[in-house]
């Protein structure tokens, strides 16, 4: 199976070299598309040169934006899996098989990673994440119906099938809606979804997230529920 990985990055010039080069030792990966979402840094130029295709937005326009227009090349280019995972060298890359087994093996149309089932782990967590992301989870739950452990770890992979009946091209998915869609629409037209453990891992000092609190919450709060309440498709 062809098998790619999309990174959405936006100013992620310290880390990006180091996951490109990471991902690039798995000789099952044959693609590695790094989407600049109008990176005022030199994010672009550092991906190319670890050997990464980038992709490149002119300003900034979101990760839901730039993860729809990696998933399009992908599948542009015969991409048969998409493993998405973040530019900030929170991932592990030595466990994408951990992502793609289940589905290559054993049929799955998506895996999700979990640092929250048996296996997964945290490195160096604030106490607020790990309060917040498993709340998460739980919510997700309730409005899926699908015993999720994980919902908002950017690390999981899919068939790039499962995206011919998902529609991604919807502008209000331009930030941080398009995960939790994807996720809910997955369980929703009943797809084979399961988890997989995965490790997160903090970068504290060189500050870990660009979610704005409070409205980028909303943000991957929102789809569940407009799904949920057939305000959205
Ligand atoms: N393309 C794009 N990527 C983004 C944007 N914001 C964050 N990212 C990337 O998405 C990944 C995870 O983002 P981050 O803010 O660290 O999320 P968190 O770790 O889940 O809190 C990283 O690779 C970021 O560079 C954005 O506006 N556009
Ligand atoms: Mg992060």
């Amino acid at each position: 199976m062809k098998i790619c990985v999309v990174i959405p990055a936006f100013n992620e010039e310290i880390h990006i070299k180091t996951v490109v080069e990471k991902i690039k030792l798995n000789p099952d990966i044959s693609a590695v598309y790094v989407v600049d979402d109008g990176s005022s840094d030199q994010t672009s130029k550092t991906a190319e040169e670890a050997g990464a295709t980038v992709l490149s937005h002119k300003v900034n326009m979101g990760v839901g934006s730039a993860l729809r227009d990696g998933f399009v090349r992908a599948k542009k280019d015969g991409m048969e899996v998409i493993v998405v995972m973040g530019g900030d060298d929170q991932d592990d890359p030595a466990q994408i098989s951990r992502l793609i087994e289940p589905i290559i093996k054993d049929g799955f149309d998506l895996v999700q990673g979990s640092r929250w089932i048996e296996g997964g782990k945290v490195e160096n967590i604030p106490l607020f994440r790990r309060i917040t992301t498993q709340l998460y989870a739980i919510y997700l739950r309730i409005f899926t119906g699908f015993y999720f452990t994980d919902g908002t770890n950017g690390f999981r992979a899919f068939r790039t099938s499962i995206l011919d009946n998902i529609n991604l091209d919807q502008t209000w998915l331009n930030t941080y809606e398009l995960e939790p869609y994807l996720l809910f629409k997955a369980i929703a037209l009943k797809m084979k979804v399961t988890e997989a453990p995965v490790t997160k891992i903090y970068h504290i000092k060189e500050g870990y997230t660009k979610m704005i609190p409070l409205l980028d919450w909303w943000r991957i709060a929102k789809p569940v529920l407009y799904l949920k309440l057939r305000i959205k498709k």
